[in-house]
C-alpha cells in the first residue's frame, strides 16, 4: 500500500517534472525565435531588430516600443550580453 503511493507519488513527480521541462524549452525556443520587426530573421541575428536603420548596438531601444531597453522588463538584453 505505501510503497503503492510511492510509486504513484514518484510518477506524478516524474510527470510534473516531464511537463515544466517541455514547458522550458517551449518558452526557450519562442524567446530565441523572436522577431520584433517580423523581417524573417530573429532578433539574435537580426542587426537592426526595430528596422529604424539605426543598429541595435547603438539604438537605446531596440524593440521600438518606446521604453528604453535599459527599463524595458521585456527585452532580455542580449544584445548587450
Ligand atoms: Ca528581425
Ligand atoms: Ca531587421
Ligand atoms: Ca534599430
Ligand atoms: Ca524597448
Amino acid at each position: 500500500m505505501f510503497v503503492k503511493t510511492l510509486k504513484m507519488t514518484g510518477l506524478r513527480l516524474l510527470s510534473i517534472l516531464l511537463l515544466f521541462s517541455f514547458l522550458l524549452l517551449i518558452l526557450v525556443s519562442v524567446v530565441q525565435a523572436r522577431d520584433s520587426d517580423g523581417d524573417g530573421i530573429a532578433d539574435e541575428d537580426d542587426l537592426d531588430d526595430d528596422n529604424d536603420g539605426i543598429p541595435d548596438t547603438e539604438d537605446l531601444d531596440d524593440d521600438n516600443d518606446g521604453i528604453p531597453d535599459v527599463d524595458d522588463d521585456d527585452w532580455l538584453g542580449h544584445d548587450e550580453m
